[in-house]
């Protein structure tokens, strides 16, 4: 745990520092804008980049952690425009709803595996936050448990469920902590996550042999797909609650799925159903261009 000092630090300086942040974010903006209008956009990318160093460097500094965890956030998303447009330079411009979202600068191969030298519980390319983001398509869904339906269909016997929540909980209750990493950069340790496992669920209907891969969907057409041994691992979790409070619905309540080996975009919000398939049907994030399995620790961003 972080410790928060009891009387804040004076205001000045954090604010300047802050502020100088903000600006070498803005800079960086411009050299991604004027990047897409130049023949040879590299010199630009490499400003930007640059900038985005500049600017992590300062806000490490920043004492306050909920401040800090904002500036992370902020250049992990430059970092993911520019990602984004090294990777799609010369191809036709795509849908700036997925432009907002993707990652970090591509790794070499060699930094890929590694954990961090100063945290090996961090990726490399991940930045610690201590507060909790809320990152998705769309707008967030409300929706309570009374209303609340999984659907589960494709190779199960019977071919198609639904399950309310109260019969969802009556599978059993596990609880998994877990650290959870995003794909443009932060990463947030010990989630205590209550649902039930995904394995548990598929026992309970049981899954036709021929069954390989499912996909999550959630609210607003978002989706997500795993294969089934990573689906059915002990930690894959159907969850209504993050450190004992019912997820809020900016968490994806009344239940999301959590995948604490892959990147969080794994880990749908508002779950509507499961599809158990004999073939890797893509995601929502898969179908454009992210990688298809995901693992933080291989950094496997893209496809
Ligand atoms: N339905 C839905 N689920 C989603 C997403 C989304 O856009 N829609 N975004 C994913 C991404 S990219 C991340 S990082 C996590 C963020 O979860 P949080 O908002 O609870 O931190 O949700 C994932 N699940
Ligand atoms: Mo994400």
């Amino acid at each position: 745990m972080e410790s928060h000092p009891t009387t804040p630090p004076p205001s000045g300086p954090v604010d300047d520092v802050v502020a100088a942040v903000r600006r070498l974010v803005e800079r960086a903006d411009e050299h991604l804008k004027a990047a897409s209008n130049r023949p040879d956009p590299t010199l630009a990318w490499e400003r930007a980049e640059a900038l985005l160093d500049e600017a992590d460097a300062l806000r490490s500094g920043v004492a306050d952690p909920a401040t800090r965890d904002d500036l992370v956030v902020l250049i992990g998303r430059r970092r993911d425009d520019l990602a984004w447009a090294v990777r799609t330079a010369g191809s036709p411009a795509s849908d700036p709803v997925d432009r907002r979202h993707t990652p970090t600068p591509q790794p070499g191969p060699d930094t890929l595996a590694r954990p961090r030298p100063d945290d090996p519980r961090l990726p490399v390319d991940q930045r610690l936050v201590t507060t909790f983001p809320v990152l998705h398509v769309g707008t967030t869904v409300h929706r309570t448990r009374e209303e609340f339906v999984l659907t589960v269909s494709g190779l199960v016997a019977g071919r198609r469920h639904r399950l309310s929540f109260d019969e969802l909980r009556a599978l059993g209750e596990v609880d998994v902590t877990a650290d959870f990493h995003c794909v443009t950069g932060w990463s947030r340790y010990d989630n205590r996550w209550t649902g039930v496992r995904v394995q548990t669920v598929l026992d309970h209907l049981g899954v036709d042999p021929a069954a390989t891969h499912l996909v999550c969907n959630g609210a607003n057409a978002y989706s997500a797909n795993l294969d089934l041994p990573t689906a059915r691992r002990d930690d894959v979790l159907l969850a209504w609650a993050h450190d004992g409070a019912p997820l809020t619905d900016e968490h994806g309540g009344p239940v999301r799925l959590v995948v604490p080996s892959r990147y969080a975009w794994k880990s749908v919000k508002w779950v509507e159903s499961l599809q158990l398939f004999d073939r890797d049907v893509p995601g929502y994030w898969e179908a454009r261009g992210y990688h298809n399995v995901a693992d933080p620790w291989l950094g496997q961003r893209y496809a």
